[in-house]
């Protein structure tokens, strides 16, 4: 997680992990939060359904780190609350998911911003291309 002269940033923005996998966000610079897209949080549902959301509340101190374990098999989107607006958002792919019925392989919803929007559908398709690959 990260800020520099282009804006905010998850670098990088897609990695793919085993089933059960833990990926482990560190704070390089910057407040930033990695939260999941799921109503809980006011947001579409863009994980799978029968997946816990997770949050990592906000973290402002460089070298912090946040981890969560990932369980079921599928897409997974997130963002940072503060900078979802400049498209800090990313993707966990957990598996081998089946590609259809993913919601976080759905046409990012309307009530997205903008610039988040843009970044999905270029993240969806690299997901949805690995994933074809695979089958
Ligand atoms: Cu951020």
């Amino acid at each position: 997680m990260l800020t520099d002269e282009d804006g905010h940033h998850f670098d990088p923005h897609i990695v793919w992990v085993e089933t059960g996998g833990t990926v482990t966000w560190t704070n390089e610079n910057g407040s930033h939060t990695t939260t999941a897209y799921d109503p809980e949080f006011d947001q579409p549902l863009r994980i799978p359904e029968t997946a816990d959301p997770w949050d990592s509340g906000m973290i402002s101190e460089d070298g912090v780190t946040f981890k969560w374990e990932f369980e079921v098999d599928g897409v997974y989107d997130y963002y940072c609350i503060p900078h979802d607006y400049r498209a800090m958002i990313g993707t966990v792919i957990v598996g081998d998911p089946d590609p259809h019925n993913q919601p976080g392989l759905a046409e990012p919803q309307d009530e997205l911003p903008e610039e988040a929007r843009d970044l999905f559908e270029r993240l969806n398709e690299q997901a949805n291309e690995a994933l074809d690959h695979d089958h």
